[in-house]
């Protein structure tokens, strides 16, 4: 039989051994809580099945006619530039579960003021329509969900005035796990 007195200096020798326990307990949850859910997957650094435009050659991270991609007052290291109309295709295989970016003209041609329209496709099926958009404007988020989806296809169009410098940017778009 264990005297209260033992018992009491048994449970003091063990306080430590428990508030390291405790503490190794709050960092972990702390860090999990941290990690980001996944690092995304810039497009720009993918190599699409398909890339038709309008005018002129795919800009990876730059805009169609090979400058800094800006979209209103915003630029985009990560950017695809390109020209309508113009559909851009990549195999995902259904490892990603989000797309996200921001659309808009190229800050190079806007004076032109002409029009443009983003759309976005997962498996043919229309997952994203945007509205005309022309002259200076702030970046468009859009935020999509693309759990299942093979093919996502990225299209930009006249904006229903012809494609006479219809520079477009997808400003970063990227893909999550
Ligand atoms: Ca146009």
């Amino acid at each position: 039989m264990i005297l209260p007195e033992a018992a009491g200096r048994r449970l003091r020798a063990l306080l430590p051994v428990v508030l390291a326990l405790l503490a190794v307990g709050v960092v972990i949850a702390v860090v999990q809580r941290r990690r980001p859910a996944s690092a995304p997957v810039h497009l720009s650094d993918l190599k699409p099945t398909t890339a038709t435009q309008g005018w002129g050659k795919l800009g990876l991270d730059r805009s169609v006619a090979g400058n800094p991609a800006w979209i209103g007052g915003q630029r985009f290291e990560k950017a695809l530039g390109t020209h309508a109309t113009s559909r851009i295709c990549y195999a995902l295989e259904a490892r990603y579960s989000r797309f996200e970016c921001a659309v808009g003209m190229d800050s190079e041609t806007i004076e032109h003021g002409t029009s443009i329209a983003f759309r976005v496709l997962g498996d043919e099926r229309v997952l994203y329509e945007g509205p005309v958009l022309s002259g200076y404007h702030e970046p468009v988020t859009i935020r999509l969900g693309i759990e299942g989806i093979h093919e996502l296809c990225l299209l930009v169009e006249d904006g229903g005035d012809g494609i006479s410098f219809d520079h477009a940017d997808w400003g970063a778009p990227r893909v999550f796990e």
